[in-house]
């Protein structure tokens, strides 16, 4: 058993010896093979990578453990991040476990429930701004730039560094890479994480070829897809709200090496996806999350992938984080009286 990624992949990781761990035991997330979704992409095998399982509910533990491991060794005794949520619930828990402050600044108003309450009670300073993502991340980088804090956000390349065992572990379970690998884009680190992570096993010959990375940003905030910023992102995926992503020249590095692509999809196609996986597959994701299989239906639609293909799309968020949006998508329950019979006739059990 590894305590968490770091110590799974130390060789790969920008640790030293000195250097102290900050660890949830993030990491070694299911590697889901579709029972039903599957079956809608011209017979390619499918895969999800369910990072929902990590400790604090996303794929941003990987990142946040290397990152503040290394703040905590660097002598910093505080971190600070912009967040549409997640960032700044990963970044509670692991400065609160390093004996750190953490300060968040996250747009009022738009961020789901649970990642708000999980920064909360991580006892982080939880400041809302009237702005959005990018406006946040604007002010957390002129922080950092004046005060001895480290900026935990992705533009901090230990983020990166952690993110890509994901890639690392996909390939330990499938023995290759996939053919394709698809993700929700929203400040782009996590394709520039992955993309890292698969040029770095192909190197070191844990794998045969490359996959191509095939990225997905909700219309409504869709920069990289329109080529220029959007200064009122909007869509109903909270997480990927974001105009004007820190790693976006990365992003447009990782589709063009790969020969992958970068394009958008709708609410409504990304809603789609969110309920399809949790009706037919088991899977509570969060809305960001199921833009990855938004993404893959479109594509699907255009016969674009052979029964010969291996596609693993990223789950990055767990469903829980967004109660709202779960609820909304949802048949409400039924009010009954406290009657076996009468319940079980209703549903003709
Ligand atoms: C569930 O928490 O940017 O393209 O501040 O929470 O690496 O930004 C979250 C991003 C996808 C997009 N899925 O990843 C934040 C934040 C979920 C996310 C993304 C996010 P990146």
């Amino acid at each position: 058993m590894y305590n968490g990624i770091i110590d799974r992949y130390r060789p790969l990781m920008p640790i030293g010896d000195s250097d102290h761990i900050i660890t949830l035991n993030e990491g070694n997330t299911p590697l889901i093979r579709s029972a039903y979704i599957e079956t809608m992409t011209g017979n390619a095998a499918l895969f999800f990578k369910y990072e929902g399982s990590n400790p604090t509910g996303s794929f941003k533990d990987r990142g946040m453990t290397v990152a503040v491991s290394k703040a905590k060794s660097e002598g910093y005794d505080s971190v600070v991040c912009a967040s549409t949520g997640n960032t700044s619930a990963s970044a509670a828990a692991y400065a609160a476990r390093a004996g750190m402050k953490a300060v968040v600044i996250i747009p009022k108003g738009k961020i789901a429930l649970g990642k708000l309450s999980q920064a909360m009670l991580y006892g982080a300073s939880v400041v809302q701004i009237d702005g959005n993502f990018d406006d946040a991340l604007n002010i957390v980088r002129n922080i950092a730039n004046e005060y001895h804090v480290a900026l935990v956000n992705s533009v901090n390349p230990y983020r990166i560094e952690g993110q890509k065992s994901a890639s690392f572990e996909i390939v330990d379970d499938l023995s290759d890479s996939p053919t394709y690998h698809i993700l929700p884009v929203g400040n782009a680190g996590n394709i520039t994480a992955y993309w890292k992570g698969y040029k770095e096993y192909y190197k070191i010959g844990k794998t045969e070829s490359l996959p191509a990375m095939l990225g997905f940003q909700a219309a409504g905030a869709a920069p990289i897809v329109l080529g220029h910023k959007v200064l009122h992102p909007e869509t109903v995926a909270t997480a990927i709200r974001i105009g004007n992503p820190a790693s976006w020249e990365n992003a447009l590095s990782a589709k063009n090496e790969s020969g992958g692509l970068i394009d958008s999809v709708t609410d409504d196609e990304i809603l789609t996806a969110y309920k399809l996986l949790a009706d037919h597959e088991g899977i509570f994701c969060e809305p960001a999350s199921a833009a990855s299989v938004a993404g893959l239906l479109k594509l699907s639609g255009n016969s674009f992938f052979k029964s010969t293909d291996i596609i693993v799309c990223t789950l990055t968020g767990n469903g829980l984080k967004d109660p709202d949006n779960a609820i909304e998508s949802s048949v409400p329950p039924i009010s009954m009286p406290s009657d076996y019979k009468a319940i079980a006739k209703a549903f003709h059990l």
